[in-house]
């Protein structure tokens, strides 16, 4: 039999750099929506080893056109939608961009398996972000949303239209309900890579201080490598459903930073500096899962605590640092 085929938007970033790497091990032949820009946009996937094995596929999640082809071209029977707008802090400085790419392009990408291949499955990347003001202590599937971001609105008009199409149109839909989860491969903006960077860059004498913002809001983190595997899970159930992913445990920013600092025997007080241009203009202050339904039906687990995901990530920056001319 043919190798499976799937499509995976956002297969630069690193969801989708841990994804790809886990297909190809499964044997699937990749292929991944590759959005044009002038910088080199591939690292992760050179990281991991797998970039001449994606079949990349020009498109943009704005532009229906290109979808509908790369359907065609992969003739995938996996979707995987993880391109997005996906920083919390730029959505108020374009909210309006992020609505396009992080909302409406959802909608472009199940139109396009629609029209192309309406039996093939789809994977919707939602996002914790949508409890925001958090309804309940623990979230779970049940939870009311009361989204704080313009991301988080535009994730949320994303995830119900998933829901939509699973209604509507009777197609294999889900969405994974995933908390923050980070890697040596997150994006510098991110508060843990931030944290992370600075650490290393400190430790090296490479920089003096680390300026944040909000220390006492509280996350659900987890590893991106565990979490890519609940999304393949989620599309090789019978049904299509929505699971939230998440580890059940919480800490505040500031407790990740005196983990990442005490890694290299340094005192985190001695280095941050509050700095209120980094505050947000509505905040999240405490995210917390409840992962309960993805461990009884699909059997997945959170295999990596905090402490061991900020010290594999400062030794990974303490390794780039260095080699750094
Ligand atoms: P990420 O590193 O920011 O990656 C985003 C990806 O989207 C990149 O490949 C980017 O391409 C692509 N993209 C942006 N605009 C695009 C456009 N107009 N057309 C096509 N592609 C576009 O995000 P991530 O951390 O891997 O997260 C993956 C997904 O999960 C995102 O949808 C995110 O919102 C969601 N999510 C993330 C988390 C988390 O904690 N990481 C939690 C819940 C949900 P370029 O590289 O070319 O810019
Ligand atoms: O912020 C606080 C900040 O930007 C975490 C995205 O993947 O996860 C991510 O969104 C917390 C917030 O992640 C700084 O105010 C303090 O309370 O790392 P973050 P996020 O906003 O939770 C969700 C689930 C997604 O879906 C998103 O795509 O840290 N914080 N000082 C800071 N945050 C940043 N970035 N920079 C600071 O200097």
């Amino acid at each position: 039999m043919a190798n499976k085929s799937a499509l995976i938007t956002g297969i630069t970033g690193q969801d989708g750099a841990y994804l790809a790497k886990l297909l190809i091990d499964k044997g699937y032949n990749v292929f991944g929506l590759h959005a044009r820009r002038s910088t080199n946009t591939l690292w992760r996937l050179q990281h991991l080893g797998v970039e001449s094995t994606v079949q990349l596929v020009e498109g943009d999640l704005m532009d229906l056109s290109s979808l509908i082809r790369a359907m065609e071209k992969s003739q995938a029977c996996e979707v995987y939608n993880l391109g997005a707008q996906s920083f919390v802090g730029t959505s108020w400085d374009q909210p309006v961009l992020t609505a396009q790419v992080t909302g409406v392009g959802a909608l472009n990408v199940l139109e396009a398996v629609r029209i192309v291949n309406a039996k093939a499955r789809f994977y919707q990347a939602s996002t914790s972000e949508m409890f925001g003001l958090i309804q309940e202590e623990k979230q779970s599937e049940e939870t009311p949303f009361y989204p704080r971001s313009p991301y988080g609105i535009a994730k949320l008009y994303a995830h119900w239209m998933t829901i939509n199409y699973r209604e509507s149109h009777g197609m294999h839909a889900s969405s994974g309900i995933l908390f923050n989860h980070e890697s040596p491969l997150r994006g510098i903006e991110f508060v843990t890579r931030k944290v992370t960077d600075a650490v290393a860059r400190i430790k090296q004498g490479k920089q003096h201080e680390l300026r944040l913002g909000n220390i006492d809001s509280k996350r659900d983190w987890g590893f991106a490598g565990d979490y890519v595997e609940a999304m393949w899970l989620m599309l090789q159930q019978d049904l299509a459903d929505d699971f939230v992913v998440a580890t059940g445990q919480t800490t505040t920013v500031r407790d990740m930073c005196r983990i990442a600092f005490e890694h290299v025997g340094l005192d985190h007080d001695k280095f941050v500096v509050i700095d209120p241009k980094f505050y947000r203009p509505a905040e999240v202050d405490v995210l917390l899962g409840n992962p309960a339904k993805a461990i009884n039906k699909l059997g997945w687990r959170a295999t990596t605590d905090l402490t061991t995901l900020i010290t594999m990530m400062v030794d990974a920056d303490m390794k780039r640092v260095s080699q750094e001319v």
